[in-house]
């Protein structure tokens, strides 16, 4: 197993389309298992293979309290939305911001499995929530696209900021090799 790297708004390959899987083999087995320690380690509900820089379409979703009740949703698909629920929202790809998104309420939804079957299922509440979450994300969508352009824009320099205060910070870490007891630069 191994914990793979998830990518962070605003890079550019979030917004890239997730192909089909077409061979349900040992090597997406293995892409599964490695995106579920992933999840679990970063503490998400949820993770779809774009956010760590892999573009097909496979989810996998846990929302058990003891995190051990995971589902892997390959090639999942939504074929009915019903009603419209606002529910706080955040992302593994957007650290630290939360925000309220209106999605459907109920879906009606299919997916293949690691067994090669396909499941035809219907979700509410948060499974349905998370669901068409992990969807957009193969779309290359994110939650925060779905914000008014002012709010948009208030994360857009949060996040700016504090992008110009970590390289500060880095300019200011010790590099004792080089600089000896005069390790600071400025
Ligand atoms: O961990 C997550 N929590 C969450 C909360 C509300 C709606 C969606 C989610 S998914 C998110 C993990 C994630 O970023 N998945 O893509
Ligand atoms: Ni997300």
């Amino acid at each position: 197993m191994a914990i793979l790297k998830v990518l962070h708004f605003p890079d550019e390959r979030l917004r890239l389309k997730g192909v089909t899987i077409e061979e349900i083999d040992s090597e997406i087995a293995s892409l599964a298992e490695n995106m579920l320690e992933t999840m679990y380690l970063e503490g998400g509900i949820g993770l779809a293979a774009t956010q760590v820089n892999i573009q097909k379409r496979i989810v996998v979703i846990d929302l058990s309290e003891n995190k051990d009740d995971p589902l892997i949703l390959i090639n999942p698909k939504i074929s009915k939305l019903e009603g419209k629920e606002i529910t706080q929202e955040g992302c593994l790809s957007v650290p630290e911001y939360f925000d309220n998104v209106e999605r459907a309420k109920n879906i009606e939804y299919n997916y293949e499995t690691l067994n090669k079957k396909t499941i035809v299922a219907k979700a509410e509440g948060l499974l349905a929530i998370c669901i068409q979450h992990e969807i957009d994300h193969l779309d290359g969508k994110l939650f925060i696209d779905y914000l008014s352009p002012l709010k948009r824009n208030r994360l857009r320099k949060k996040i700016n900021k504090q992008k110009i205060d970590l390289a500060r910070s880095d300019n200011f870490k010790s590099i004792p090799e080089r600089n000896g007891p005069f390790n600071k630069i400025l």
